[in-house]
């Protein structure tokens, strides 16, 4: 079986240096495949910000958007133009009192994964928390209800079953970070690991 391929011409300029286009969307999960209905879901705010509870409902009720992007693995495949549909961070962002001191946020999930990110790279236009991929509901194995998608970098810091965000003066390191992956995850950079 053949599970990468070429990029073509017109596709390698949008493939950063490294990877192969996947066939599919693969999964990518460390540890069990969290369930999580969306009547109990709660996501959370605390840290250098003031501390908020927010239900299903409160994302439901902000803009919904459509967005295409490209999802890069630091193992080494990308797949282009996957479609989304969710609520802009930046949009999430306004309902917040984040702390002028904050400077620094870690992502934490249903399951126990976490990753942090710098405020600037998370406080980006493109960034958004996707509740549909492909016109679908978004599967649990892809990170439903909900999952963060931060295009510009891997996308192991596009955390699924997203739900708490931590604002920090000072940076932390999160799951992969902490195992030899590099802080920031530049794909175009090729941040892969911290040495
Ligand atoms: N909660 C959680 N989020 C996660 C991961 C994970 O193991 N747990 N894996 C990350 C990695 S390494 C990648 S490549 C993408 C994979 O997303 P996918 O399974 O939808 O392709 O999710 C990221 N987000
Ligand atoms: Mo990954």
């Amino acid at each position: 079986m053949k599970f990468f391929q070429k990029p073509s011409q017109e596709e390698s300029g949008r493939v950063p240096p490294g990877q192969h286009l996947a066939k599919g969307f693969p999964v990518l999960t460390y540890g069990e495949t969290p369930q999580i209905s969306i009547e109990e879901w709660e996501f959370r705010v605390w840290g250098l910000a003031k501390p908020t509870v927010f239900k299903w409902s409160d994302f439901l009720e902000l803009p919904q958007h459509e967005f295409t992007a490209d999802f890069h693995c630091v193992t080494r495949w990308s797949k282009l133009d996957v479609k989304w549909t969710g609520v802009k961070v930046t949009d999430f962002m306004s309902l917040l009192e984040v702390d002028p001191k904050a400077a620094h946020i870690m992502e934490h999930c249903y399951g126990g994964y976490t990753t942090n990110i710098d405020l600037k790279d998370f406080l980006r236009e493109e960034n958004f928390f996707a509740i549909q991929l492909f016109g679908e509901p978004l599967s649990r194995e892809h990170g439903g209800p909900m999952r963060l998608v931060v295009p510009h970098l891997y996308a192991w810091k596009s955390a699924k079953w997203i739900n708490g965000l931590e604002f920090l003066a000072q940076e932390e390191s999160g799951f992969w970070e902490r195992n030899g992956y590099h802080r920031r995850g530049e794909p175009w950079a090729e941040e892969r690991y911290s040495y």
